[in-house]
């Protein structure tokens, strides 16, 4: 293509943005190419992101738990897995479990983001208990636990349906789903990377089935190996299509792939300049979902301050207990503080909103900080007030 078609091109996307009309497949690869400029890209992002979110940025305050790390998978981009006997192997005993919950207590956590390997040798109890265990001691936390990964693995502990496990769980006080294990769905590339684990189609049913009894659930694609610009944009078509019947997802998180530590560690970690622009056709193309996060922890302090600008309206917690992206080389921060996140916010001119999992305002007492309470959906701030 030359300069005139690529600018007579953009500017046709760009009058499709404008007057909110949905992207094409043809639309997403070509935002991809790198002869297309990524400020453009990015700058039609912004508009997206403005039209939805305003000039707000988001955050909120929270931890994770990795409960175990032993995993009968060995998908090729993980560092976090371990094998049973292997002396990097453990599983938390319910008074670390404890222990954990009271600490996210004291530090005004309002969420708890909870996944782990699929252990040989707990039983789907041990699962449950953990999330009734924490509901049950510390009610106030959402807890944001299991992949679709874990839940199929339920599914094949219990021989139960994926409805009756997903109700049996939030009975026990599960709060709503994270959108990890989606990887890439396209089966050219998922096979690569995890032939074992759930597959596309059970991810994409987990999650319908959350939405359709209630539950909110967020979505996630992890780029940078060995995908190509085609399944990337594959990947984000799949996730609009559910969402355009369900409504169910909140936010979709692009991830990062981090080599270090995993049987991809021959391939060179994805720059900022791909994170933005994954970043921003993201937003372009998932029209339908509310919210986009830049994870500060994969993406590093610098490249997360800059996606506000290309399409984010997020920026994840302030977390702590990471221990995915850190056993996989990630150099950023074990945790920040609220002053440095609310700072990380406001230095690039948005305005720093704390939320909760599902897009709650959260309002603290201003005598005890981790006293909270749960306000109005954020999205009921009218854009103009954002
Ligand atoms: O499914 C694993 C990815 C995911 C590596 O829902 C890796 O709010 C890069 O889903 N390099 C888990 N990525 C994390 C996740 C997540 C993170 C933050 C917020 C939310 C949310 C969800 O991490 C896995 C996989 O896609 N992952 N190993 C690695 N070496």
């Amino acid at each position: 293509m030359n300069q005139t078609e690529l600018n007579a091109r953009f500017r046709e996307i760009r009058d499709k943005v404008e007057s909110e009309e949905r992207l094409t497949m043809d639309d997403g690869l070509f935002l991809e190419d790198p002869q297309v400029p990524l400020q453009e890209v990015g700058a039609l992002a912004n508009l997206v992101r403005e039209r939805k979110n305003g000039n707000l940025g988001y955050y909120n305050i929270n931890t994770h738990l990795n409960p175990t790390n032993v995993c009968v998978y060995r998908c090729r981009f993980c560092a976090f897995r371990s094998d049973l006997r292997d002396p990097k192997g453990y599983a938390m005993t319910d008074e670390q479990i404890l222990a954990r919950g009271k600490e996210a207590t004291e530090n005004g956590c309002t969420e708890m983001h909870i996944v782990g390997g699929l252990h040989h040798q707990r039983p789907y109890e041990w699962y449950r208990n953990l999330i009734s265990l924490l509901n049950s001691n510390y009610p106030q936390i959402d807890l944001k636990a299991w992949t679709a990964v874990e839940i199929n693995w339920f599914e094949f502990q219990t021989k139960k349906s994926v409805q009756w496990v997903l109700e049996d769980m939030r009975e026990a006080g599960l709060g709503s789903m994270p959108g990890g294990g989606a990887e890439i769905f396209h089966p050219e590339i998922r096979d690569q990377l995890c032939e074992h684990k759930a597959n596309t189609h059970a991810w994409l049913d987990i999650h319908r089935t959350a939405h359709e009894i209630g539950l909110r659930t967020n979505c996630t694609m992890l780029y940078g190996h060995l995908e190509k610009a085609y399944h990337r944009i594959d990947h984000l078509m799949r996730l609009r299509e559910l969402q355009d019947q369900t409504g169910g997802f909140q936010v979709f998180i692009p991830l990062a792939f981090h080599p270090e530590n995993t049987k991809l560690d021959h391939l060179k970690k994805p720059s900022a300049i791909m994170d933005l622009r994954t970043m921003a056709v993201s937003r372009l193309m998932l029209d339908n979902i509310q919210h986009i996060k830049a994870y500060w922890i994969m993406l590093g302090l610098g490249t997360a301050q800059t996606a506000l600008q290309y399409g984010a309206d997020d920026i994840d917690g302030t977390v702590r207990h990471e221990l995915i992206y850190h056993d996989a080389g990630a150099t950023t921060p074990e945790f920040l503080s609220v002053d440095q996140i609310r700072h990380l916010i406001s230095e690039t001119g948005r305005k720093p909103v704390e939320r909760d999992t599902t897009y709650h305002e959260v309002h603290r007492d201003p005598n005890h900080f981790a006293t909270w309470t749960r306000g109005e959906p954020v999205d009921k701030i009218s854009v103009s007030a954002k």
